[in-house]
């Protein structure tokens, strides 16, 4: 599929055939030649999450998928292994606040921030807790996943899951150093141009969903970037391969490192459906998280690479 037109709003791409049969997605990588790539930023703007210095490093190739796995390709998975999710095995996940409106489900108070409730029943299979189910949704991407999940899930199907070089190099679309996958011009909340599964409006109080979606979106949704990569910004975190680590001497990074330790925090990329930029502005090739490889949320997913 072509690359879209710099600045072109799109959700209107012709997308690929989507299937539930593992060997589908195989058939669909795009394999990159590596190289030399750039990662991180010198921008200060989320220093914290160790999203700096900007470095210049070597990539080696490999294929990846184009697509998030799909809510599809999850379910081939647990049919053909019989697999339960940690969320599942637990009894319950997180839910965002404003996803539970229809869901009569039995709500806790989860940690801190507060917009996120722990629901019991809550997994892959029932998003928004027991009586919600995935209709409409098989092309979404898996939530409600953790990091060991997504690590079961590869080795069935063959890949891996990237590292942040490669993740970043991939997401960048053939444009070292720009900012979004698109290049540096900033989605807006008018409608004007919003080229991926962001928050429109005032978080965490009202979201427009001017770009189409309150929740999850198609993982094929929106224009590809350059490589032909869909949702790299934006729609659901995705799980990277590294431990979360902040590269920094400060008493700051010293703690947060600490605490990522603990708790065994595995990296995230690409932000999710939840973002924006005057709260969380971590759709940005080069921004990071972590969270706990046994955790999972209504808007953490992964996607797969594979070696050559
Ligand atoms: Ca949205």
């Amino acid at each position: 599929m072509p690359p879209a037109a710099a600045g072109e709003p799109s959700a209107r791409a012709a997308p690929p055939a989507l299937d539930a049969t593992p060997a589908a997605p195989l058939q669909r990588r795009v394999h990159l030649p590596g190289g030399r790539a750039r990662v991180g930023t010198h921008e200060r703007l989320l220093p914290q999450d160790g999203e700096s210095p900007a470095r210049e490093v070597r990539v080696g190739p490999f294929a990846i998928d184009p697509l998030a796995v799909t809510n599809a390709w999850f379910a081939a998975f647990v049919q053909a292994t019989g697999y339960r999710t940690e969320a599942e095995r637990y009894g319950w996940s997180l839910v965002f606040d404003a996803c539970l409106v229809a869901a009569a489900a039995t709500m806790g108070a989860a940690a801190a921030p507060s917009w996120w409730r722990r629901v019991d029943g809550a997994s892959w299979q029932r998003p928004e807790g027991p009586h919600s189910d995935l209709t409409g949704r098989l092309a979404h991407p898996v939530v409600h996943v953790s990091f060991n999940d997504a690590v079961a899930f590869a080795a069935w199907a063959g890949g891996r899951l990237p590292t942040e070089v490669e993740w970043e190099y991939a997401a960048a679309g053939g444009r070292p150093g720009a900012r979004f996958p698109w290049g540096d011009r900033e989605p807006d909340d008018d409608g004007a141009f919003l080229p991926c599964n962001i928050w429109q409006g005032e978080f965490p109080g009202t979201n427009s969903g001017r770009d189409g979606f309150l929740g999850t979106a198609p993982a094929d949704a929106f224009a590809p970037n350059g490589y032909g990569l869909f949702n790299m910004s934006g729609n659901t975190w995705e799980w990277c391969a590294d431990a979360f680590r902040v590269r920094s001497l400060t008493r700051a990074a010293k703690a947060r490192n600490q605490q990522a330790a603990r708790s065994k925090e595995r990296l995230l990329k690409g932000g999710s459906y939840l973002c924006h930029r005057s709260y969380c502005y971590r759709y940005r090739i080069a921004a990071r998280t972590g969270a706990a490889a046994d955790s999972s949320t209504g808007h953490v997913g992964f996607r797969l690479v594979f070696d050559d």
